[in-house]
């Protein structure tokens, strides 16, 4: 084939030419300094050739701070040529760890400090992508009570003005409130926007004391909620403490199976121990 010829080949060598379309392909040895022994021969086209295209970068990363210690990362999968192998993960410019889906989870993390993370996808023929967008967030403080300022349902209401948030503002003079006549199997529930721990939670019946048995529950998806082992109880009062083995859960239900009269909760708060 024109422009193939050569002298010595030694550990490597790369012989390209205009296409050539044939059933047989035939390297031949015109002469050798001794025996002639060949390890490997390897035939290219353009497209089968080795694998110099990066993936694109990941996009959209999303970082969300989920407990005091970790920080959950998300993002768009990148796209390759042959197939994305895995992603790796950089904290503050350093390699923290790698994944192969779109997320990780940083673990370890000191409360109260803001972590930034970008992301890089590769493949299997060792091309790295560009980095992704720097995505930021902070861990709260160790201790904080997890249900503020995050969404809530519940049951039943009595009316607007006693709706599931007012259960976790963090205020004891609002409350919620089951509907009129509603005493049995009523609850409230807090997502948490995506998994938490939690081990303990406090609640507070201060205005009116009528619940006469409660559970907590909890649940990944908001429709199946499984009970917490060893958090049932009869009266709660002003304030009582639940603790529990800790629990990673979207979400968490305060389950009040009986009450005396319609059930009303000032507070409930969530905290990881
Ligand atoms: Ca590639
Ligand atoms: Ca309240």
């Amino acid at each position: 084939m024109a422009g193939t010829t050569g002298t010595t080949i030694g550990a490597s060598k790369t012989v390209s030419f205009s296409p050539v379309t044939s059933r047989y392909v035939r390297l031949y040895i015109t002469s050798a300094a001794d025996v002639p022994s060949i390890n490997e021969l390897e035939v290219y086209n353009s497209t089968s050739g080795p694998d110099t295209t990066a993936p694109t970068a990941p996009a959209g990363l999303t970082a969300t701070a989920v407990s005091s210690s970790q920080i959950q990362l998300g993002w768009t999968a990148s796209n390759d040529n042959v197939g994305v192998t895995g992603y790796d993960v950089y904290r503050g410019g350093t390699l923290i760890g790698t994944a192969a889906t779109a997320a990780y989870t940083d673990t370890g993390l000191a409360a109260s400090t803001a972590y930034s993370y970008t992301v890089k996808a590769k493949d299997a023929a060792g091309n790295v992508s560009a980095a992704s967008n720097t995505a930021s967030a902070t861990t709260p403080a160790a201790g904080g009570n997890l249900a503020l300022g995050k969404a809530y349902s519940a049951s039943t209401t009595w009316s607007a003005s006693y709706p599931a948030a007012n259960a976790f503002d963090g205020s004891t003079s609002t409350r919620w409130s089951a509907s009129s006549g509603s005493l049995n199997n009523q609850w409230v529930t807090v997502d948490f926007g995506t998994a938490a721990t939690y081990s303990q939670v406090v609640l507070k019946e201060i205005t009116y004391q009528r619940v006469s048995s409660y559970k907590l529950q909890s649940s990944a998806d908001g429709i199946t909620f499984t009970d917490i082992a060893g958090t049932a109880g009869t009266t709660i009062g002003a304030s009582k403490t639940v603790n529990f083995t800790p629990v990673t859960a979207r979400y968490l239900r305060v389950y009040i199976t009986t009450a005396t009269d319609v059930p009303t909760l000032n507070e409930v708060e969530a905290y990881s121990l």
